[in-house]
């Protein structure tokens, strides 16, 4: 990170803790990822994004920021990117998913909320994550209690708007959405200095839409053969945690090109694990970069993740905004409520839609087994889990809860704990 430093001066960061976190971080990824075997080749790119995190990629977002193009750090994917792309700028994740930051953060904030708020505010605090840094503001949501309180005292540190996301989906609650949508828009338009085109709207929807498809792509590729799984549970998180950093056009073209190579694989019987390896969806909280400890455990306990039913993971990519017939700008904005209306996150009541699709997609991928994973005081999932679980019972589908947060203590126990579970499928 010494070529940026630079940028990191610019950007009123922290150094010197900046670098301890890098350190811990590169370490990390070459102890989880890089002794993997037998990994496709074009993993390669995504290794290189994930070196190059606060590297080259914020040095290509600085350009945006020279040229005074919208930059947004947001913590849900309700957020719509399309309408930052749209304007040219760059829309990007910040949860948190380290152990590094949380300390800082618990001077301000309770000890039993969620690691992914106590994370992100923390990388706040400490001025390490540059994206934060970089960003013109932080668009917060109202999904849970921990997150939405958060958000007032994260706007004392940072400009931080808040989307106001329902919590049931009646046409009521639609009609305060869409406002929301506009409301959103509007604040990137302040920036721009300029009303969104149609054009310049249904452009930045087709460039997502392109980001999903690829992400689609991969997610039937690495599922869709009882007997051979071309890429690693861990490899897939990767690729999908990157979505939420990298530039979306080079990103689609990099997955497709890895696509391309599962295919190859899968043709010539080229799979990561012996065939009768269990396979396992995780199910639940979101895992941000580097929470790679569940994937790292089962994967290391002699299982394999063939899939995420989780914001980084399929519940981000399932749907495309249909863009058939649109004429207006107003049609878009429909369009995008719709397809955002249909993200079964365990902040609404009723959810159930989510519990047939679990059931669905199990069958589909003929899973062996679910782990449903809840981050440590998520109260949504964390009850969720309830029916969620007395289903897949009824269902005969095996499952096993596990509840964690990003601390090593719990790793062994976990371990324990999935060994068993695999035996017993
Ligand atoms: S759409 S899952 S990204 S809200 S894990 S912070 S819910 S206490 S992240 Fe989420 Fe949007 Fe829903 Fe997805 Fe709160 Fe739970 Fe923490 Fe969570």
């Amino acid at each position: 990170s010494e070529k940026y430093v630079d940028i990191y001066k610019k950007l009123d960061m922290d150094i010197e803790k900046h670098s301890e976190l890098m350190s811990a971080l590169f370490q990390l990824f070459s102890d989880v990822f890089l002794t993997q075997k037998n990994r496709p080749e074009n993993i390669k790119y995504f290794d290189w994004l994930m070196s190059e995190i606060h590297g080259k990629r914020i040095e290509e977002l600085m350009e945006f920021k020279d040229k005074n193009k919208p930059l947004v750090g947001t913590f849900c994917i309700f957020i719509p990117e399309e309408i930052v792309v749209a304007s040219g700028g760059a829309c990007y994740g910040l949860c948190g998913g380290a152990q590094f930051s949380i300390p800082d953060a618990e001077r301000d904030l309770p000890r039993n909320i969620c690691p992914l708020i106590k994370s992100a505010y923390g990388f706040k605090v400490q001025r390490t994550c540059p994206y934060t840094q970089i960003s013109n503001f932080i668009y917060g949501e109202t999904t849970c209690e921990a997150k939405k309180k958060t958000w007032e005292i994260l706007n004392d540190l940072h400009p931080t708007h808040v989307m106001h996301i329902p919590h049931m989906k009646g046409k009521r609650e639609k009609d305060l959405w869409r406002e929301e949508i506009y409301e959103f828009k509007n604040h990137i338009e302040e920036i721009v200095g300029k009303e969104l085109t149609f054009e310049e709207l249904k452009k930045g929807v087709e460039i997502i839409n392109k980001k999903r498809e690829a992400l689609q792509r991969l997610d039937y590729l690495r599922s869709t053969k009882p007997d051979i799984v071309p890429i690693s549970g861990l490899d897939s998180l990767l690729v999908t945690q990157i979505s939420f950093y990298d530039d979306p056009e080079r990103f689609s073209d990099k997955v497709f090109e890895l696509c391309d190579e599962l295919e190859e694989r899968i043709d010539k019987g080229i799979s990561v694990c012996e065939s009768d390896t269990p396979r396992i969806m995780v199910i639940g909280t979101p895992m941000a970069p580097p929470n790679w400890k569940l994937h790292q455990v089962v994967e290391t306990t002699g299982g394999i993740v063939i899939n995420e039913e989780a914001c980084i993971g399929h519940r981000y990519f399932k749907d495309n905004i249909d863009l058939d017939g649109v004429e207006s700008v107003e049609d878009i904005i429909e369009r995008m409520l719709e397809r955002y209306m249909k993200i079964d996150c365990a902040c609404f009541t009723p959810n159930d839609e989510r519990i047939d699709k679990i059931i669905k997609m199990y069958r589909e991928k003929k899973a062996d087994g679910i782990i449903y994973y809840t981050l440590s005081f998520c109260h949504t999932y964390n009850v969720e889990s309830k029916k969620v679980i007395d289903r897949l019972k009824e269902e005969k589908i095996p499952v096993l809860k596990i509840e964690s947060d990003y601390s090593a203590e719990d790793v062994g126990q976990i371990k324990t704990r999935v060994e068993a579970f695999l035996e017993s499928i």
